[in-house]
């Protein structure tokens, strides 16, 4: 019936597995919650309604059950980089970005919906954000990245991709619609963005530029403190590794110890 992909097989078992991961081994500080709990609020947000009229509020008892702190300087908002994000920040261990916090846990990579007058999951099919924006998948976003943003605090870090077609800054997406408004001014010390281009792809935007350029206006209007960085080398190395020969890795190909160098004996 619906254009986008249905709920993801086992979503249950994946998870209530996620989410004691999440309390036992990635981040205990969290304290004790009671996942089954979480997860019989994160079902009852979209279950048994109308898959194209989910609102925020149908989420707020899963949020209140599954909130924890997010630490200082630890917060990591992007833009058309998901897999880069998920290993730079190696799950809350060098960064904490939405998907590694618990409430992020429960949607990352996942996929869901009810339907009305029916108390089981779509598996077939789910309605995408084209054919209504309110579905169980957008309105978790929407009220999970509102939640993350009022909670952020000390620097914050946002990495950006500048060979993105629709620019770097989405000018309407998550990050612009929901986050960037939803920050604490008087919590948040300063701003760093990251332009990371793809390695050999177009370099369409940059610091100072393009959208880069109208998302730095509009964070110093409203009063930051704001550092912006092309290429950040932290992050390019973790480009390269699959690229090690590549000019845009040079970086990493010039340095004195390559491979060659470290075999060679003469
Ligand atoms: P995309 O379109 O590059 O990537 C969407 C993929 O990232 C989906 O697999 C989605 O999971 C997962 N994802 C992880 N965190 C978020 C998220 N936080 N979010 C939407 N999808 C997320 O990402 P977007 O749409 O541009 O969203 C990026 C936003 O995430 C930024 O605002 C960033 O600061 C924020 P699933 O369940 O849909 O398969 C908020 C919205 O953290």
């Amino acid at each position: 019936k619906w254009k986008g992909e249905g709920t993801t097989p086992n979503l249950e078992s994946i998870v209530i597995g996620r989410c004691y991961e999440y309390i036992r081994i990635v981040n205990p500080s969290v304290g004790e919650k009671n996942c089954t709990k979480i997860w019989e609020a994160f079902k009852k947000a979209f279950m048994n309604k109308d898959p194209c009229n989910i609102l925020p509020s149908d989420y707020e008892l899963f949020i209140n059950l599954s909130l924890h702190t997010i630490p200082p300087n630890k917060s990591l908002f992007w833009e058309n980089n998901h897999l880069l994000v998920t290993s730079y920040s190696d799950r809350t261990r060098r960064y904490m970005p939405l998907c590694d916090t618990l409430i992020g846990s429960f949607g990352d990579f996942l996929n869901w919906c009810g339907q009305a007058n029916d108390t089981g999951f779509n598996y077939d099919s789910c309605p995408t954000t084209e054919e209504c924006e309110n579905n169980a998948v957008e309105t978790f976003w929407k009220i999970a990245s509102i939640t993350y943003a009022k909670q952020s605090s000390g620097a914050i870090y946002v990495m950006l991709n500048g060979s993105a077609i629709g620019g770097a800054y989405p000018v309407k997406g998550f990050f612009a619609d929901y986050e960037v408004p939803n920050f604490q001014k008087d919590r948040i010390s300063q701003i760093e963005i990251w332009v990371m281009d793809d390695i050999g792809g177009p370099d369409l935007d940059s610091c100072g530029r393009g959208s880069v350029q109208i998302l730095e206006e509009r964070l110093k209007t409203m009063g930051y403190d704001i550092t912006c960085i092309d290429n950040y080398k932290s992050v390019l190395l973790l480009k390269c590794l699959d690229y090690l020969n590549h000019p845009d890795c040079s970086i990493v190909s010039s340095a004195p110890s390559t491979q060659k160098g470290l075999v060679s004996s003469d």
